[in-house]
């Protein structure tokens, strides 16, 4: 009896066909689960052939300093998606930010690439056809709505708790609907994990729009929501939401917006962190909840804000239209408060960030006569000069926190608390993709050695 069940089981592949929710009917073109499930096994193979041919081969010394130097360059991690270079900054599955404004569909009339052709090509390594892209505009679509125990839950927030605060706050209670999570309940095999990890990573994406726009609403008093059109793209919506689908320039930012902040490879905060969680296994409303509580740092994705609020504040200070010289003072002033210059510096990168020209190229073709604009221009000419005197930042240039809320603040989306949801947003892209090939691949628990300063003392006791 039990083998004959087997043997009419399919395999989980086939089983990953069979159970999309979005198989492809009228069209011929795979949906992204169906090439997923046939990627996967390739995938699968792939990292064995490399395992096996380069597992022992050592990527130079781990030294004490990268203990004690927040583990800056030490290779730990596999993050498909993406790879950032120090010098020419983010590659999405090997393509540039201005090989993906050129080569993922657009909608129509627009010239900014769909977040959803991104999400495949972070996914499969593959540039999606149109229809793929606006089948999974319909498939987001169709998943957009929030449970009302969530709406409840965001909507007693008090107006104070930071944004950023009520929207891990959603996401995390996401997870009483996870597929994942149900399915593990019920004794899931390992191989399948990949599935309901897909299906929950996709409601995840499609459920952000919801969660962003009600706390937008309730925090910032823009009364009563509408809801997602079936036929629109999901930036478009995100933005109707927000109350600026009719400005189709807004739109278009939020399009470009979403793309080149989805991803920035595995290592900085919030993408690790989905990864760390993810790695427990726990689901992926668990797992992004935990990334948008790093992303909420200063030093990480609220560095957006914290821009708005050093250039407002400036300019309370010196005035508008200020001297370079009453700039290059204020800079030092922040800096000899023992304050960063936020949106300045990285990590990795040691050039200006290509997000950074993203968006400044953005700016030039809609907004070129914006005040706030010039005083972004006129910072990015001082600041590097005052950061290399100082001799501290390793990277005196723009990252892409810099510009992004100039951009939305020329379109009326005025409320810096909110920037950091919108990078979250954005972010759930990329943490998303890699979850799911965490579990495809059978990524182990992350579980890293960690040293006291004692026992660092005692091993390298006598030795030079
Ligand atoms: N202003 C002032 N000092 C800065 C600086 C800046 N923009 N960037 C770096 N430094 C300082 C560091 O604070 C550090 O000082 P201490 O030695 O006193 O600790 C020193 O220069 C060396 O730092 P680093 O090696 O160049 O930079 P890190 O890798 O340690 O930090 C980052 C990177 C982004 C946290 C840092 O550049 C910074 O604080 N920038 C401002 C905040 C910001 O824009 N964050 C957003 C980054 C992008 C993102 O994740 O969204």
């Amino acid at each position: 009896m039990y083998r004959s069940i087997l043997r009419q089981s399919p395999s989980p592949s086939r089983f990953a066909l069979l159970s999309s929710r979005f198989a492809s009917t009228s069209s011929k073109q795979p949906t992204l689960k169906e090439r997923l499930a046939v990627l996967i096994p390739q995938e699968i193979e792939n990292v064995k052939a490399t395992r096996a041919e380069h597992g022992k081969k050592s990527f130079g010394p781990v030294v004490v300093d990268h203990l004690y130097g927040g583990m800056r360059g030490l290779p730990a991690l596999i993050w498909d998606g993406s790879v950032l270079d120090a010098d020419e900054g983010i590659r999405f599955r090997g393509k540039t930010i201005p090989e993906c404004q050129k080569l993922l569909p657009k909608a129509p009339g627009g010239s900014e690439p769909l977040p959803e052709g991104l999400f495949w090509l972070l996914l499969t390594g593959e540039v999606p056809t149109p229809e793929q892209v606006t089948e999974l505009s319909k498939d987001w679509a169709a998943r957009a709505a929030i449970p009302e125990f969530v709406e409840e839950l965001l909507d007693r927030c008090p107006p104070t708790l930071h944004p950023m605060s009520q929207f891990s706050l959603a996401v995390t209670a996401l997870n009483h609907d996870s597929a994942f999570a149900k399915a593990y309940s019920q004794g899931i095999s390992k191989k399948d994990y990949w599935g309901p990890v897909f299906e929950d990573s996709m409601d995840l994406i499609a459920k952000l729009p919801n969660i962003a726009g009600r706390i937008y609403s309730n925090v910032f008093g823009k009364g009563k929501l509408p809801s997602i059109d079936k036929a629109k793209d999901y930036s478009h919506n995100l933005a109707t939401l927000l109350g600026f689908g009719d400005n189709e320039a807004f739109v278009e930012l939020m399009r470009l917006y979403i793309t080149i902040h989805s991803d920035h490879e595995g290592g900085n905060v919030s993408a690790h962190t989905g990864k760390l969680v993810g790695s427990a296994l726990s689901d992926p409303f668990l797992a992004f909840g935990a990334a948008l509580n790093g992303l909420a740092g200063p030093l990480h994705g609220l560095a957006n804000q914290e821009v708005l609020v050093w250039l407002r504040k400036m300019q309370s200070v010196i005035g508008e239209n200020a001297s370079d010289e009453a700039v290059r003072e204020y800079v030092w002033s922040t800096l000899k408060g023992g304050q960063v210059v936020p949106g300045y510096g990285h990590a990795v990168l040691r050039k200006t960030d290509p997000r950074y020209m993203a968006q400044r190229e953005f700016a030039l073709k809609h907004l070129p006569e914006d005040s706030l604009f010039k005083l972004v221009n006129q910072v990015y000419t001082i600041v590097p000069d005052v950061l290399l005197e100082a001799g501290k930042a390793k990277n005196p240039w723009p990252n892409v926190d810099a510009h992004s809320g100039v951009l939305l603040t020329h379109y009326g989306l005025t409320q810096m608390e909110f920037y950091t949801v919108l990078f979250g947003v954005s972010r759930a892209f990329g943490v998303a993709a890699q979850l799911i090939w965490d579990r495809a691949l059978g990524a182990p628990l992350e579980r890293p050695k960690s040293y006291s300063t004692a026992s660092i003392q005692k091993m390298f006791a006598n030795k030079n």
